[in-house]
């Protein structure tokens, strides 16, 4: 429950704690003080203290955003609307190795057109797995709206799993709306061609362009769309725009929207009036009304043709089987939402001032009487629009996009035109509230918004524009998403966040508590599959594999070093590098660079991860940590040496640097033990408390554990080699003893930190 404080109630709070702080005895500001030197109002108090989280604290939302054509996917809390990751998509991102590691290589390649890997992606509708209607924090989709392509992300890591190439459509913006149990993801085309991408020329179009939906089959348990169980429905050539699933009593059925009905072809070139007149000349377009469930039993029954190896359900047996009906829709519609209820269909036309709400019941009993007013130029049957329509209700100018409310009955409704919200009741029909936006609002977003129970709460306006709001950063200006309280009956706004990719069409938000990320991979995990990679090796079997003109390195990663870390190739050789990164502890993650190439990996803990250089030239290539993992980070190095072509393998060398003698041996292995009696203290105080019952500190004992078993075998090394008289090795050895030493004192002292801040008690 969410403890909601009265507006007066919250500023006499802030005032008393400003008093309080007044009267101290510091030199602090006061509350007042910070008003009234930064200008704010109390109202804009009250706003700081819906959305303020203070350091450490969580959000009670998580919200994914796509990014447009910067082709990734942006998280962010709500409310304090922070963000917290980019997940990297159909672009390449160095900082997680995407698209710079071999896995991730074969990933984009695997989901990019034949002979060709794409870069890059215009993201437009991210959608989350649903179980029954609601998201269960499994799965997250997005689509590429100029290649045709779906994505699938797990929500386990963040981490993109797989892309799909839609081989029948050219392009899509329909995608990737989920039906209500995940069965399918929908794709459905915007701009009509040939399909399985042929050649016909434009004065074909009415009979050789053409439109289409394709439904990906999902497999939740494996996380896998399966393109052989896979179909797509052929359709008119109109530009089809978004798609939306029914739910509860429309479950077995979808909501498509079209525009460009005229099916104009443009010219301006030629003398031709451009799209947008010929696009806009009726005064209606049509909703696709299609009854998926039994297309998919048209499916199974095989009544389909194949085209680039994709199920294509012809048009005639589309129109023949009863799969699509139509039913006219207010001019250049956009959005097209279905309520939680599943009964009604709200559409936004761009160039009516009306917000439509279809009925679904209605509709569903023309379709069953057969009873139409007529049929398309296809033989598409049409439903007569005002005994389709529940009401429509004048909302304002350019309503785009629809979002559902926790509270019965209430949509939001963005206002392009008017740049406004408008909350409105669309069962009675009325307006309840408007609010201003800057500038020309997209979508919308309420937590849940498309789900059967939505949570209500926050709105966040997605912006096309931030014109004058923040400081300016050149011509091209950060887009901006405006939080918007509406659990009152008047909508507040409470923040703006620019971010700093583009251009974000759709976000989907999530209840945090619903995700359960995970914190570290199974030992040896390639986490672009999330199988076992066979590249794995544990710590004491890494290994360099030379056969002619192939170097392949089975190395491990640990605070702060590599295994191996000197690897000599020739000229010409494909040289390998597959790392396992083999700590436990929460947020190691190591990186590796190569020097010169184009080469960045991202090991979080657990991971395995591999880099290929095809042709290696001859030359020093250094490599080292792109995180900073611990204090010796910049010790975390090492050098692939590429001889020239025929000349002989060289031993890395170990008559160079520094040369130890007794002496400093006695003085490292003093420091060593003089540091073992820190570590024992801060043991004894861990061991003293119940520790056990916090998970976080568990951990960082295990990791501390690792380390000290880890200084154990280097001080046995160092023992061993003091008794040779070998004071060289005997102090390196030492030397590392205390690497390890200091790396359990630091996850020492943080475990005590934790635990004396989070109230662990004396046990003994
Ligand atoms: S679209 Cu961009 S504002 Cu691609 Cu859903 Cu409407
Ligand atoms: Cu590993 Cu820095």
């Amino acid at each position: 429950m969410r403890l909601e404080l009265s507006r007066t109630t919250a500023i006499a709070t802030i005032l008393a704690l400003s008093g309080a702080f007044a009267n101290s005895a510091s030199a602090a500001e006061s509350l007042q003080d910070v008003m009234k030197r930064r200008n704010l109002s109390e109202k804009d108090m009250l706003a700081a203290a819906k959305t303020y989280t203070p350091s450490g604290g969580r959000d009670e939302f998580l919200t994914f955003s796509s990014s447009g054509h910067a082709g990734s996917i942006i998280v962010y809390g709500i409310p304090s609307m922070r963000i917290y990751k980019y997940i990297a998509v159909f672009t390449p991102e160095p900082w997680q190795g995407y698209g710079f590691d071999d896995e991730s290589k074969a990933l984009l390649k695997a989901g990019s057109p034949q002979g060709q890997t794409i870069n890059w992606g215009d993201t437009h509708h991210p959608n989350l797995s649903k179980t029954n209607g609601d998201y269960d924090g499994q799965w997250l989709f997005i689509n590429d709206k100029s290649t045709p392509r779906i994505a699938v992300i797990s929500l386990k890591d963040f981490e993109t799993r797989q892309i799909v190439v839609n081989p029948v459509l050219t392009n899509e913006h329909g995608g990737a709306f989920v039906t209500n149990n995940t069965e399918y993801v929908m794709e459905a085309s915007q701009l009509p061609s040939p399909l399985g991408h042929k050649y016909a020329p434009l004065d074909k179009f009415n009979d050789e362009f053409r439109g289409g939906i394709t439904y990906w089959k999902f497999n939740k348990d494996a996380g896998k769309i399966e393109q052989e169980n896979s179909f797509t429905l052929e359709l008119p050539p109109y530009s089809q725009d978004l798609v939306s699933s029914g739910k509860g009593p429309s479950e077995d059925w979808a909501f498509l929207n079209s525009f460009c009905s005229e099916r104009y072809v443009g010219g301006i070139e030629s003398g031709k009036p451009p799209f947008e007149a010929g696009c806009s000349a009726n005064d209606t377009d049509f909703m696709h009304i299609i009854n998926w469930k039994k297309a998919e039993a048209v499916f199974k029954a095989g009544k389909f043709t194949k085209i680039n190896g994709m199920a294509v359900i012809p048009l005639k047996t589309v129109i023949d089987e009863g799969l699509v009906y139509l039913v006219p829709e207010p001019k250049s519609p956009h959005g097209v939402d279905v309520s939680p209820d599943g009964k009604f269909v709200i559409v936004g036309g761009k160039l009516d001032s009306h917000g439509s709400v279809f009925d679904f019941a209605k509709m569903k009993a023309q379709i069953d009487a057969k009873k139409f007013v007529g049929k398309d130029a296809y033989g598409f049957p049409i439903l007569d629009m005002k005994e389709s329509l529940h009401t429509q209700v004048a909302l304002g100018l350019g309503p785009l996009h629809n979002q559902y409310d926790s509270k019965p009955c209430v949509v939001y409704t963005s206002l392009y035109v008017d740049s406004q919200i408008v909350k409105w009741d669309y069962c009675q029909g009325k307006v309840l509230d408007k609010i201003a936006i800057q500038y020309n609002v997209g979508h919308l977003l309420t937590m849940g918004g498309d789900t059967m129970h939505p949570d209500g709460h926050y709105l966040v306006a997605l912006n096309k524009l931030s014109i004058d709001r923040f400081n300016p950063v050149g011509p091209l200006h950060p887009q901006n998403h405006q939080l918007i309280d509406i659990s009152g009956d008047k909508m507040e706004l409470l923040y703006d966040l620019p971010i700093g990719l583009g251009e974000p069409h759709q976000a989907v938000a999530i209840r945090a508590d619903k995700l359960k990320p995970t914190i570290r991979y199974k030992y040896g995990t390639d986490s672009r599959t999330e199988e076992e990679s066979k590249f794995a090796v544990r710590p004491g079997s890494e290994k360099i594999v030379r056969t002619p003109g192939k170097v392949e390195v089975f190395g491990t990663v640990i605070r702060s070093h590599y295994n191996p870390e000197i690897v000599e190739a020739e000229e010409g050789d494909q040289v390998t590098f597959h790392w396992t990164n083999s700590e436990r502890a929460e947020d190691e993650t190591h990186g590796f660079a190569i020097s010169q190439n184009d080469v960045n990996l991202s090991l979080e803990p657990g991971k395995t991860a591999s880099a290929t250089i095809e042709h290696a030239k001859a030359g020093v290539y250094p490599y080292y940590c792109t995180e900073f993992c611990s204090a010796l980070h910049l010790e975390m190095e090492g050098y692939l040496m590429v001889r020239p072509k025929g000349s002989a393998i060289e031993k890395a060398s170990t008559n160079v640097g520094t040369v130890y003698t007794k002496a400093d041996f006695d003085k490292q292995y003093k420091a060593c033990l003089d540091t073992q009696s820190v570590i024992d203290k801060v043991v004894a105080y861990i061991t003293s408390t119940n520790f056990k019952d916090f998970p976080t500190a568990v951990g960082q004992v295990e990791d501390a554990t690792d380390q000290l078993k880890f200084g154990t075998e280097a001080r046995a090394k160092a023992d061993d080699y003091a008794k040779k008289e070998d004071w060289q090795n005997a102090t390196l050895w030492a030397g590392q003893w205390w690497q390890y030493q200091v790396k359990a004192a630091d996850i020492g002292l943080r475990t005590k930190t934790y635990l004396e801040q989070n109230g662990a008690r004396t046990v003994k």
